[in-house]
């Protein structure tokens, strides 16, 4: 078959890291479309990878579209570029069923930091469940990471729930609102105070700033008193005023991120969420490897003998689910 010689070494994973980690930006690529597409390769490339032990600082960045985030990374980036800091940036857009379709003008923007060593830019979109998109973003931080970014930025697409998951792999999450985003503000309230650490409320050169910002600082406010005995961090989330087209506001921005950093070291907090999020990963890759055996088991044999018993109302749910949990084990089958 033509091309044979060459497909086994691309195709290895193994051989794609030791190339991405030797500064290869194609391997690296193709690393990234391995996780994204959710491919046989990903425990492979997660394995090689762990040993590296370096990771980034995780910032996220999201709100309503049109609000300013790829304006606020592209900033952010440059701010971080002028310190020799290195950035790697993913762009997440779950509505898209295209990967770099709908961050086309981001793409363009961001052209000044593309032809950058420094700097790694990527779109993700959604392949399957949108849990899976959280997933492959989580481990796209961590692959960044190794290939020697010190920064990742994660930008996602509105203030619903999906973003909020995605949110969770940020250890910094800057939520982006502009005077117009004010009805999404109010169905969103709670899960955006709950994930919100600094608050920008962008374009404060438009009417209505003013008053979004009153508002988000007195509920900032009251989130951090309602749950100051519960949380593992003093701190309040600010509200900045910016103005990303031209820069304005953005070093305090800066800031601000590493002062919230800064915080979270200081309480051991940074430590204890990676601790849980390390956690949850193990757990979440374990149910849903029973949930894969369970899936098949329906399909055949004793398992599907009894589903058929309960299902014709010959047997009840609970002794059928005790008679199938021995059969259906994590052990080796
Ligand atoms: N008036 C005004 N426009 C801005 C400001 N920041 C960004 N924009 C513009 O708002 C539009 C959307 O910005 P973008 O960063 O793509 O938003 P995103 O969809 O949240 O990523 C672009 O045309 C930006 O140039 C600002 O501070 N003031
Ligand atoms: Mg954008």
């Amino acid at each position: 078959m033509a091309g044979s010689e060459a497909t086994p070494r691309r195709a290895d994973p193994a051989a794609l890291v030791e190339r991405m980690l030797g500064g290869d930006r194609l391997a690296l690529a193709r690393l990234i479309t391995h996780l994204e597409n959710r491919s046989a390769a990903v425990p492979a490339i997660m394995q090689a990878i762990h040993a590296r032990g370096r990771d980034a600082y995780v910032v996220g960045v999201t709100g309503p579209p049109g609000a300013g985030k790829s304006t606020v990374v592209d900033r952010l980036t440059a701010l971080l570029r002028a310190e020799d800091e290195t950035v790697g940036i993913v762009a997440v857009d779950p509505s898209s069923p295209f990967s770099g379709g709908a961050v086309l003008g981001d793409r363009i923007r961001m052209q000044a930091h593309a032809l950058d060593p420094g700097v790694f830019i990527r779109s993700m979109a959604t392949r399957g469940s949108l849990g899976g998109l959280a997933r492959a973003t989580g481990e796209v931080a961590k692959l960044l990471g190794a290939a020697g970014y010190r920064w990742v930025l994660v930008e996602t697409v509105g203030v619903g729930q999906t973003e909020l998951d995605i949110m969770k792999i940020a250890d910094t999450t800057v939520v982006v609102l502009v005077p117009e985003s004010g009805d999404a503000i109010q169905t969103m309230k709670a899960g955006l105070m709950e994930v919100a650490d600094v608050f920008v409320v962008n374009k404060a050169d438009r009417a209505g700033a003013p008053a979004l910002m009153a508002e988000l600082k007195f509920a900032a406010h009251l989130h951090a008193s309602s749950t100051a005995s519960r949380r593992d961090v003093e701190w309040e989330t600010p509200v900045l005023s910016l103005q990303a087209q031209h820069g304005v506001g953005v070093p305090e921005l800066l800031t601000d991120v590493r002062r919230h950093r800064a915080a979270l070291e200081a309480s051991g907090a940074f430590a204890a969420r990676r601790r849980e999020r390390v956690r949850a990963e193990l757990e979440a890759l374990l149910v849903d490897a029973f949930r894969g055996r369970v899936d098949r088991a329906l399909h055949a044999g004793r398992v599907k003998a009894v589903f058929d018993e309960v299902v014709a109302g010959a047997r009840d749910p609970y002794s059928a689910a005790a008679a199938i949990l021995p059969v259906i084990s994590l052990e080796p089958s």
